[in-house]
């Protein structure tokens, strides 16, 4: 039985990973209709990404005999200035998954769940890695700068990364 303070926030962190799967789905749409197909593809490889962390929640919750209760999911942005403005946003994103995470943590701490805390643990990992991976094409993104020859070369390099 988990405090049902902290079950509302992990609830609450269900919906925000389905939410992050939306943000990068539309990203994948986007990156279709401007023809950069190897983009697209990532990003819809990583909404998938964020649907398994939702079922991470979602397992734990069940796991734990408690009630998954799936919220109103909102809308994300459709329309971007290009892919330095996705992964701009990207990375900001996943800085502020980072600090929900972190609260998610802090919660569990301060109700002595060490059960949750655990469970915590492998999405205190994940967030590394997400910043990492987001901050480093972020850079190459801004490499390729205005440069269409450069930006086509990375985009098959993305596609080739999901194949
Ligand atoms: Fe679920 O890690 Fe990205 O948002």
């Amino acid at each position: 039985m988990i405090d049902e303070e902290m079950v509302n926030a992990l609830n609450k962190q269900l919906n925000a990973e389905l939410y992050s799967g939306y943000l990068y789905l539309s990203m994948a749409t986007y990156f279709e209709s401007i023809d950069l197909p190897g983009f697209a593809s990532w990003n819809k490889d990583h909404a998938h990404e964020e649907f398994t962390h939702a079922m991470k929640f979602y397992d734990y919750l069940v796991s734990r005999g408690e009630q998954v209760i799936l919220g109103e999911i909102e809308a994300p942005p459709t329309e971007w200035e290009g892919a330095l403005a996705v992964y701009d946003h990207i990375l900001k994103h996943e800085q502020l998954v980072t600090g929900l995470i972190n609260k998610l943590v802090d919660l569990a701490i301060s109700k002595k769940d060490h059960a949750t805390n655990n469970f915590l643990q492998w999405f205190i990992s994940e967030q590394v890695e997400e910043e990492e991976t987001a901050n480093g094409i972020l850079q190459k993104v801004k490499l390729a700068g205005e440069d269409s020859r450069a930006l086509l070369f990375l985009d098959n390099e993305m596609g080739s990364a999901t194949e």
